[in-house]
Order: structure tokens, then sequence, then C-alpha cells
């Protein structure tokens, strides 16, 4: 991918801010997006594609469903009432101009630029004088778009009005398009909007929170760029104000307004608004160096991992109320896991480990980004999941009326949440303290960092998913001495998910191996890193090696739906069987104690991809065998709709 040539004199940080503000911040920064163009493999051809068509494809149904008009009739350039059924719509172009933004940073495109600027018009013609902006209610306050969403003017039923999740995701849009152009067009309106809000909101005044958290990381990256005190405290007020009933009639758990933040330790309720909130907290936690927030989002990560987190790394098991279930409550066929969420997971846990150091949460990032996140999009960019369920029948509609990807959905979340997602994926890969570098995924990639004030170029070579050998090169004008921390994924360390939730069936004992050109180094895992510090000089090949078996894992006994059942990953990978590949119905798989497990590259299946095969006793029938195919669980449904299976009994 080319990278956008100019530089770009701007202080805005995402992901993991750095420690320029007045208050504390995160110890560990990601590295600025633009410096790390991945070149290669997997991810290169899902980004490459969200970049090409997905992006585009969400610019144009947000014009074909009228979510622009909405702005113009909003500004009096248009007539006619509102169009689209989500009092949210209006996060859709944000959500795309996001995406798009982080694409420029990739791969610089002046036609998307100008159109960026085509857009960000529109939009502004949307607000009003004092810089109030939820199109809707400008329209037409007394006519809501959605039946459940009662009808009322400015800040009126904001358990569902949607105002401040709108301006949540304005402020992360302005913040990217800031990043991206050092264009100020879309931050004004967003700040504009956000001191409106400033006024508004606050004790003495409005003591009501968002009902949909995102507000409270939107503000706080507003307040990474303009370093306006008021915008942080914002964000933390809304998070106080919280399952305090002195200040307003609490919505309940839905909405995790059932007790003050820093008291809750179980994830529960609406499962995107929970994410989004703890990713919030998580800022406090590290900014404001709160020993408090820390503990809470300890504690709520903690419960997740162990109790509430699908293999996929989806979370959310129910469909009523897009909601956490109960401890342990993880069904398969009726498995929520909406996209927003993985996605919200995945942010979250960079966050953790920018706050901490400690590689486990790059586990859960990667569990949701290889698994329960990309699943959402199709491989070709334009069809998509709502929800994400380990199972499928056939029968039951589980994507909002249907059993197979949609092109759009009434509530269009998820989709245009892949488009402003998956171009920022280039930041995850590493993150530096100091001297220190971590190398958290493993990526094909190329970039160019300051290590002790000399620059040092890395590159990445590696088939991973598919392969476990990882090839970090390093060049360098002078010899350079920092830190290098190689992430020892929890899955090559016999550790699926940090916890009990899940673990391998049997240990496996080759063990990974890190190499420094070509010699074997000593090493101790902290952490989950592997360490290596020495003065590092040009062509400095360091070479890690993940043995990658076919594991079978087994759910914690308390799963009631995975009981007696063994599901397989390879690396980071989870596979399920789909019925297009397997001629015998794959409800009727049973895996005898012993199966050999195949596995093998193919480059010309669905974009290229490993598959597992065996040979597996029929049942009843126990000298016959039939054939077993698996796939990535990531690329079913991208053929023909059918069955589909994550976990299968034993025989
Ligand atoms: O309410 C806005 C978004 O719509 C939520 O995050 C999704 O779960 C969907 O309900
Ligand atoms: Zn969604």
């Amino acid at each position: 991918m080319r990278k956008i040539l100019v530089v770009l004199l701007v202080v805005v940080l995402v992901g993991c801010t750095k420690k320029d503000g007045p208050v504390g911040d995160y110890s560990i920064s990601t590295i600025d997006q633009e410096k790390v163009e991945i070149t290669d493999g997997l991810w290169e051809d899902r980004i490459s594609v969200v970049q090409n068509k997905t992006i585009p494809y969400g610019f144009r149904k947000c014009e074909e469903k009228g979510r622009m008009d909405n702005f113009l009739i909003a500004g009096g350039k248009m007539e006619g009432p509102v169009k689209g059924k989500m009092p949210f719509d209006d996060t859709d172009p944000y959500k795309v101009i996001e995406g798009a933004s982080y694409a420029l940073m990739n791969d610089y495109d002046p036609d998307l630029d100008s159109y960026l600027d085509s857009i960000i018009n529109i939009i502004s013609i949307g607000q009003e004088e004092d810089g109030y902006l939820t199109t809707w209610k400008t329209i037409d306050p007394q006519n809501s778009p959605a039946e459940w969403c009662p009808p009322g003017g400015r800040w009126e039923n904001l358990d569902f009005s949607h105002e401040l999740y709108n301006a949540g995701h304005l402020y992360h849009a302005a913040a990217a398009h800031y990043q991206a152009t050092g264009k100020k067009s879309l931050l004004n309106i967003a700040t504009k909007n956000a001191d409106l809000i400033n006024q508004v909101f606050g004790p003495e005044k409005l003591t009501i929170p968002p009902g949909h958290q995102i507000i409270e990381t939107g503000l706080i990256r507003l307040y990474n760029i303009t370093q306006k005190q008021e915008y942080l405290d914002l964000a933390k007020y809304f998070l106080e104000l919280r399952g305090d009933s002195t200040t307003h009639e609490l919505y309940g758990p839905y909405s995790q307004d059932h007790k003050p933040v820093v008291e809750q330790d179980e994830a529960v309720g609406h499962a995107v608004r929970a994410v989004y909130m703890y990713d919030a907290m998580t800022d406090i936690a590290a900014m404001d160096e709160d020993p408090e927030y820390k503990e809470a989002v300890h504690d709520i990560w903690n419960n997740i991992v162990n109790k509430k987190l699908h293999l996929t790394g989806g979370i959310g098991a129910r469909h009523e109320g897009e909601s956490f279930g109960d401890n342990y409550e993880l069904p398969n066929l009726t498995a929520y896991c909406e996209t927003c969420a993985a996605i919200g997971l995945a942010i979250w846990n960079n966050k953790m480990f920018c706050l901490t150091g400690d590689a486990k949460y790059i586990d859960i990032l990667e569990r949701s980004l290889y698994n329960g996140l990309i699943s959402g999009l199709a491989l070709e960019g334009t069809k998509f999941f709502y929800p994400n369920p380990l199972e499928a029948d056939g029968e039951y509609k589980f994507n909002k009326g249907a059993i197979t990807r949609k092109e759009w959905f009434d509530c269009s979340c998820c989709p245009t949440n892949l488009m402003r997602f998956m171009p920022s994926i280039p930041k995850y890969i590493y993150a530096r303290e100091g001297k220190t570098l971590f190398v958290n995924l493993f990526i094909p990639n190329h970039t160019e960092i300051s290590l002790d004030n000399t620059p040092v170029t890395i590159t990445q070579k590696t088939e991973y998913p598919w392969e476990g050998e990882v090839n970090i090169n390093i060049q360098t004008e002078e010899a350079v001495k920092f830190t290098m921390k190689v992430r020892i994924p929890g899955w090559s360390r016999n550790q699926p998910v940090p916890g009990d939730l899940y673990h391998y069936k049997q240990e496996y004992s080759g063990s990974p191996k890190i190499m420094v050109n070509g010699e074997e180094v000593s090493h101790f895992l902290e952490n989950g890193y592997f360490t290596i510090d020495r003065s590092w000089e040009s062509g400095d090949q360091v070479t890690v090696d993940f043995p990658m078996p076919v594991r079978q894992v087994i759910a914690n006994q308390k799963v009631k739906a995975d009981r007696d059942k063994l599901a397989f990953e390879r690396g980071p990978v989870v596979y399920c069987a789909e019925e297009v590949d397997n001629s015998g119905n794959v409800f009727d798989f049973r895996i005898p104690e012993k199966p050999v497990l195949q596995s093998q590259f193919q480059p010309g299946l669905l974009r290229g991809l490993n598959v597992i095969t065996a040979e597996l006793p029929v049942v009843d029938k126990k000298s016959d065998k039939v054939d077993f195919t698996a796939i990535p669980y990531y690329s079913w449904s991208n053929r023909t709709p059918g069955k589909m299976r994550v976990w299968f009994p034993k025989y």
C-alpha cells in the first residue's frame, strides 16, 4: 500500500494516546498508522477489499438511502420528511468517513480526499447555528424514524434518541479526518457540537447520561487534539452519571446504568454499549491514573474472558436486547456476537494492553480479529453479517431475517463499523514504550520508526496465520540499542484464552523458538513476551517460529452448549465445517478420541486459506468413514447458504 507522502504536523492520537497532554496518559502507545504499511497476506487482501470496494459501496449506500439528504433537509436545502429508519442514521456517513480517513493514511487518493470534502460540506449544512447536529430532530422532532424511539425535542428521551451517540461517531470521524488530511473542516463541526453539549450537560445543567455510549471516547479524542480540558471532563462526567439515581432516572443494566461504573464487575446489557463504555473507562484509568477505574475494567475484563466470550472472540450472547447473557451462557445457533461488539472488543483490548503492557489483551484482540470480527464481512466486500453465530441449521434466520449474508440492513451499524475499523488495522501491529518496541501482531509489513533517536526500518515477513514462521528484519544507519518484545500468543503456549473458559484437549510439547541471526537466543516469558535487549545493527534478523498443529478445544463444563463437544483451531484461527464442503450433514459428524487431522493451504479456495481435513467414523456404523473438511470460521457463508458448525460432538 502506498503511503501518504505529506508529513502531517498534527498532534492527533488514535488508539492509545501519547504522553503530551497535561494529564497522565497511556505509558505505551501504538505506532502512528501512516508509518506502518501492510505489504502482503490475509490482511493486505482484506484491507484492500475494504478500501477499494466496501468503502465506496458504503458511500453509495449512504447516498442511495438518503443519509446525505437528511443533512440537506435539516439545513433547508431540500424538502421532505426524514429518510431512513434509525435515529442514528447520521452515523453511517461519519463511520465511513472515519474509515476512509484511515484509508487515506494507508494509500493516499486525491479523489477520495476531495470526495470527503464534498460530503463534509453536506454535513455542515445539517448543523444548526448553535452546533446542534442530529438531523431527524432538526427535521421533525415529533416524527421519530423508529417506533421504538419516542419523538421529542432536543435531548428528550436520551436513552433512545441517539443524539449523543451521533455526536460520538462524529468526533471519531473528525479526529481521523484531521489526522489523515490536516484539514479542520469536520473537526470544526465536531468541536462546535461538543461545545454546545458541554454547555448543556454537566452539574447544575442537564444531568442525564447518553443512552448509547461512544461520545465518551469521542470527546477524549477531541481532547487529545485540542487539549481542551472540558472535553475530557465531560467524558468523565458522562461516565460518572451512570448508576447515579440522584441525577436521573436510571436506564438500568441494558445501558450499564444500574450502578456506578467503578462498581461494575460483570459485563451486562447491550454488548456494544457496554464495550464502548469499557473502552472509555480504560482511557480514564490511564489518563487520570484512577485506581478505581483500573480495578473496574480489570474485573469486567476477567468476567468476559472467563465467562462470556465465544471461542470466536464474539461477545453478546443474546439476540434479545443484543446483550450479554448470564455467565457461561454461550449458545451457538442463537449466538448474537454482533460484528460491532467484536470491533469494540478489539479496540478496547488494545487499550487494556496499552494500560498494562500485558500480551493477554492482544490475545483477545487477535482472537476477535481473525475470527468473529472479519467474519462480519463477505470476502468480496459488499455483504455482511450483523450477528455472527457459531452454528447455522440453514433455517434459522439469524442475520436480520436471512440465513446468509445481506447487502445492507435498515440498521446498518455493522457494515459501516467494519468500514471504519478495518483500514485502521496497521496501527495494532506494533506499540512502543520509550526504547521498547512491542511486536504484537504478525502481519507482513514495513515500518519506519525512531528508537533511541535513531531511525529504524523494520520489515516483517510471514505467512501467518497459515504458517508460524515470522521474520523481522532491522535496517538502521547506525547501531541502535533498544528492546524488542515479541508477543508469544497464548495459543502457542497451550492457552487458547487467558482463564479457564477454554482449554486444549492435549498439551502440545512443541514450543515457540526465537532466533537472532540464526542463533537461538535465551529468553524468558514475561507478560506474554519474549524480550530481546541488544544493540541492533543493520541486517539483524529475528526469526520466531510458532509450531502450528491443529488443536482441539474444549470449553469449560459450565458452558452447556459446548458440553461433550470439540472445536478446532490452528494458530489464531477457529475452524468450522460448512455444508458445501461436506457431503455428509455437518450435524452428523462425531469426533473420535484420536482423529487424524491434516491441514493444507489451498490458494484457490476462498481467496486462499488453510483447510483442515480428516476421515471420521460415521455415527452408528463404526467401520465406514466420512470425509470431514473444515474452513476458517471467518470465511463461511461466502458460497451457498447452508448448515455450519464450530463445535462438534465427541464420538
Ligand atoms: O444503537 C446503535 C447501534 O445499533 C448499536 O450499537 C447496535 O447494536 C444496533 O442496535
Ligand atoms: Zn452493529
